[in-house]
């Protein structure tokens, strides 16, 4: 069964709307309306809160994981006085009035188990608690997820660079030895693209945010996003495919038992079934897998069925140009285009690529937008733009990885210090049209807690529920003068669009 197939299972209906609660074995409860209590008590809103705050601690956890690992990698410790270095002074005192300011340091993974503890059975009740927690795990994931890791990132390998790429399964190269990277460290990703340059046989393909990393880093093709990762393999041309975190389907593991691909995993965390492991903790380490690696895909070569080398003729032209690279130093561009009033506003559109939606609809929205609108674009999203044509670097701007998201805030916040004003008070918005994973709503989180409104296009646990919806519209305008809210049509989103500032 591939990913269509699987798609096609039938999904709970109330655990779609975020209304089943799981947290104890009184349950499962399913709250189908707005009266019902499950066996303990707790009311549809506190289901939906909770289920909100254990699902962005788990994002949390995967972006403070990020840094932890690459700071490991290097021997070094999260740095102190992060938050207090890098975010606007009158946010710290917003945050600290609301009591959502962070710990500092390690203690930060603290705040992340103090959610998880705040949200089981029997312990906070009020779902405005737990609402105002999602934001301050947001501030937790921008700074010690996002910013940190994207910090580490260019202290080790330096900035991006504008320049052409290309995107889409045509990348793959039928006449010479394919490694795809997927996942999300740059750390192996950067070591092995490095060593496959003393050889002339090899095409290293990204997929994923490692992917997105390699294209706006080194101008490395990327195969493909979170949705065509089973079909890298299904070309039949892949000798390896290498991992390590997040957003690696469980499915390739049963895929590779048709093909002669070998899936290699290089983090303690994620290991899978068929799988190679070969274990990279420092940047020393990757460099000698690099080696191995190479040497395994080489070999591997003389076992791929022909058959498919003369299958890949119908998808070697799927091959898009892109013009990626950008960093947060396009501020100034995007500053000068505002005051001259060119663009109403800028809207970032990150984040996952879901099959259960529409994609054709949103970037056909996005394209349309972008007449009027800087569009910033992150991780699978950037991709899905890039495959259908519209990065030019004109108007839409590839900024890396998923981490680099703290890129877009770093924009944010340096157009509104050179205009004098809080970043809630300029025209931005992030939009994550088609989530998948706990990590954009961490993200978007994150971005609702800095004061800038935050659309998700698709979201099984925001639906439904009158007092959380207020929430997040009203009780956010009154404290950061932002709203998340929800639109899952793609044009009514764009005939509503409308800032709060
Ligand atoms: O962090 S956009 S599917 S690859 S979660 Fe995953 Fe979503 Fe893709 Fe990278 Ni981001």
């Amino acid at each position: 069964m591939n990913l269509k197939e699987r798609l096609k299972q039938p999904q709970c209906q109330i655990g779609s709307k975020g209304f089943c609660c799981k947290n104890c074995l009184f349950g499962p409860c399913l709250l189908i309306n707005e009266k019902s209590k499950g066996v303990c008590g707790a009311n549809q809103e506190l289901v939906i809160s909770r289920n909100l705050l254990r699902f962005i601690a788990s994002g949390t956890a995967n972006h403070c994981g990020h840094a932890l690992h690459m700071l490991n990698a290097i021997n070094e410790k999260f740095p102190i006085n992060y938050i207090e270095n890098k975010s606007p002074k009158y946010l710290q005192n917003l945050w600290k009035k609301l009591g959502i300011l962070p710990k500092v340091g390690y203690e930060h993974f603290k705040d992340i188990s103090e959610s998880l503890h705040m949200s089981s059975f029997g312990v906070s009740s009020d779902y405005k608690q737990l609402l105002l927690n999602c934001l301050k795990l947001g501030i937790i994931d921008g700074y010690y997820g996002l910013y940190l890791s994207t910090e580490l990132e260019e202290k080790i390998y330096g900035k991006p660079k504008v320049r052409e790429a290309f995107v889409d399964l045509g990348v793959i190269n039928k006449d010479k030895v394919n490694i795809a990277i997927h996942g999300h460290l740059p750390i192996f990703a950067e070591a092995i693209t490095k060593e496959s340059r003393k050889y002339k046989d090899i095409n290293i393909i990204g997929v994923c945010c490692n992917g997105a990393f390699l294209l706006s880093k080194l101008g490395i093709p990327q195969a493909a996003n979170i949705i065509l990762q089973e079909d890298v393999i299904n070309t039949g041309l892949i000798e390896v495919m290498a991992v390590d975190l997040q957003c690696v389907m469980p499915s390739l593991s049963d895929l590779i038992e048709c093909f002669h691909t070998k899936l290699i995993t290089t983090n303690e965390l994620a290991m899978m079934k068929n799988a190679i492991h070969m274990p990279i903790k420092t940047i020393k380490d990757a460099k000698i897998v690099a080696k191995k690696i190479i040497k395994i895909a080489r070999n591997n070569k003389k076992n791929r069925n022909k058959i498919y080398e003369k299958k890949f003729e119908e998808i070697k032209n799927r091959k898009v140009k892109a013009v990626v690279g950008f960093d947060e130093r396009i501020w100034k561009n995007i500053n000068n285009r505002l005051k001259d009033k060119k663009i109403k506003g800028v809207l970032a559109f990150i984040g996952c690529v879901n099959a259960r939606c529409n994609e054709k609809e949103w970037i056909k929205i996005i394209n349309e937008l972008k007449k009027d609108y800087v569009i910033l674009t992150t991780g699978c999203m950037a991709f899905e733009l890039a495959k259908n044509g519209l990065l030019d670097g004109k108007n839409i701007f590839h900024l890396g990885s998923c981490v680099n998201n703290s890129r877009i805030a770093e924009i944010f916040k340096n157009i509104a210090n050179a205009n004098k004003v809080k970043i809630t008070d300029m025209p931005f918005l992030v939009s994550a049209p088609i989530p998948i994973t706990e990590k954009c709503f961490a993200i978007g989180f994150f971005f609702a807690s800095l004061g800038v409104d935050v659309h998700f296009g698709y979201n099984t646990i925001l639906r439904s529920n009158k007092n959380i919806k207020n929430f997040l519209e009203k009780s956010l305008k009154k404290y950061f003068h932002s709203k998340i809210f929800l639109e899952e049509n793609a044009s009514n989103f764009k005939e509503n669009l409308k800032f709060s500032f």
